[in-house]
């Protein structure tokens, strides 16, 4: 009897279904599945201005006023990682992950965003840290552009200038040139959304610009442009000899209908469609979701616009951005119960008003300390899952995923939230089918998180910004990762 009933709770235990794993996958990882952390340029790099390196937007942003940032603080240091990048890898190698997404700061690599100087420092640096990367057995995940802009070539207009994705694929060039014979993945651009939302929208970061009804559509579409151009300068020119692949990054908050009916249904998903579908349909399928262009031309002609405020891609552009892509690159973080409403009056032209749904989040999901971010793991499955059928990529990569709070080492929130996202994401390799490669979580290290500064954190390693060292430690998500990536199991133990 005693033996039967050891032998229940042990099958129970390794079932998962004890605790708090109750809901935790006990299967392992495909033995070829990447584990990997993703950092950015000006979020780690520091040395703002060293050896060269030319002004961001971000850079000009924090530094004119710095009270557009929480705690006044900036990326002139942060984590250090220029100076002390060969130990980074050293920490990456000892948290046992075989990929690494970082990005290239494009003003290391061309001052003022122009062809007209070529920074080898800039260079040379990128290709040192590439070299030992690879010496280490860690594949690198370059981004080109996550979100610092040539202060110069904001300017000139920036991403509301469609000259910018001429100067965007001049930069690309360079960089395939110098670095891809030591790279395979290349990712263009990181959350076109994101910039566009807060940065050309809301105002919260940089630029700063507030045009929420217009700004956000045109840099929607130059962006798209300039990964695009991209992509093509890749495709035509070195992909024979470099072999490797290239798409861009999108975010998307999950959408979970808030009730069974089908309106709450249909608002979802044109949530997920001005969202997700805002991007991906240009790069995946060929042009903005019919819905958004039907509502935005809708709007704007009930606004008075002779035309639409979201601007049309003529045929040539379609195909030029049509196709671009060799893998889904997501990042995915949370999610919100979405309700259907009304049309709202005609007034002043808005992105939300564009949409119009009902946005909020259930009670029920655990908050992080940031505003925008709580916890739905199956969020991660249904989206999976979305993108899958809506746009059949052969492969895809988690791009980012990841919890903030106030930098403990002790996160005990985090590691049930990246427990729980990741057996969701298990969940949909295995049990949906669906060819998830590889995942970089959000974020290797804790960082400088733009306009909230260092109040918040991201880190599965912490990173002391009062002491000069910027000591890195592992915190227990940080063990629990580095155990997950050697064992590729989420538990104790796993079974095939
Ligand atoms: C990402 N959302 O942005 C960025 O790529 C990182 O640089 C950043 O540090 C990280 O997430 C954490 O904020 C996002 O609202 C911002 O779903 C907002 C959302 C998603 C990603």
């Amino acid at each position: 009897m005693m033996k039967y009933l050891l032998t229940l709770l042990f099958a129970l235990a390794v079932k998962g279904c004890v605790g708090q794993n109750a809901n935790i996958s006990n299967r392992y990882f495909p033995e070829s599945f990447l584990f990997g952390a993703a950092t950015a340029a000006y979020q780690i790099e520091g040395g703002w201005n060293e050896d060269g390196k030319g002004e961001s937007m971000w850079d000009r942003f924090v530094h004119d006023n710095p009270s557009r940032v929480a705690d006044r603080q900036s990326g002139d240091v942060a984590c250090d990682s220029y100076h002390k990048w060969r130990e980074d890898i050293q920490l990456l190698k000892e948290l046992g992950v075989k990929l690494y997404r970082f990005s290239i700061a494009w003003t290391r690599i061309m001052p003022d965003g122009t062809p007209a100087v070529i920074n080898q420092a800039g260079i040379d640096y990128y290709k040192n840290f590439i070299q030992e990367l690879r010496a280490n057995d860690i594949e690198p995940l370059v981004t080109l552009y996550h979100w610092d802009l040539p202060q110069h070539l904001l300017e000139l207009g920036g991403w509301l200038n469609v000259q910018t994705a001429d100067y965007f694929a001049e930069y690309a060039r360079v960089v395939f040139e110098n670095l891809g014979p030591y790279v395979k993945l290349w990712a263009t651009v990181n959350e076109p959304k994101t910039t566009c939302m807060n940065g050309h929208g809301w105002g919260t970061h940089a630029p700063g610009l507030k045009l929420i009804g217009d700004g956000v559509y045109q840099c929607a579409y130059v962006q798209l442009l300039a990964h695009a151009k991209a992509w093509r300068v890749y495709d035509e020119e070195f992909r024979a000899s470099q072999g490797g692949k290239i798409s861009l990054v999108l975010d998307c908050t999950w959408a979970e209908p808030a009730s069974d009916s089908a309106l709450d249904a249909e608002a979802a998903e044109r949530d997920l469609q001005f969202n997700l579908g805002w991007y991906a349909n240009p790069v995946y399928r060929g042009n903005w979701p019919q819905e958004m262009i039907d509502r935005i031309a809708n709007r704007s002609s009930l606004e008075g616009y002779p035309f639409s405020r979201l601007p049309e891609f003529t045929p040539e552009q379609i195909d030029l951005v049509n196709g671009t892509f060799d893998y889904f690159g997501l990042n995915m973080y949370t999610a919100s119960l979405v309700q259907w409403q009304d049309d709202s009056p005609i007034s002043i032209p808005d992105y939300s008003l564009d949409k119009n749904t009902n946005n909020y989040v259930s009670p029920d999901w655990p908050k992080s300390v940031s505003d925008w971010l709580t916890s739905y793991p199956s969020g991660m499955r249904k989206l999976l899952n979305w993108v899958n059928n809506k746009y059949h990529p052969s492969e895809i990569f988690v791009t980012e995923n990841g919890w903030s709070d106030n930098g403990q080492l002790d996160d005990q929130g985090r590691l049930t939230y990246l427990q729980s996202y990741l057996s969701n994401m298990l969940d949909a390799i295995l049990e949906d089918g669906i060819n998830v490669v590889g995942y970089t979580t959000w974020s290797f290290m804790d960082n400088f998180e733009w306009h909230l500064g260092y109040t918040e954190k991201f880190g599965i390693l912490q990173v002391d910004f009062n002491s000069p060292n910027r000591t890195r430690t592992f915190k227990s998500s940080g063990k629990w990762y580095q155990r997950l990536a050697t064992t590729r199991c989420l538990l104790d133990q796993c079974v095939d």
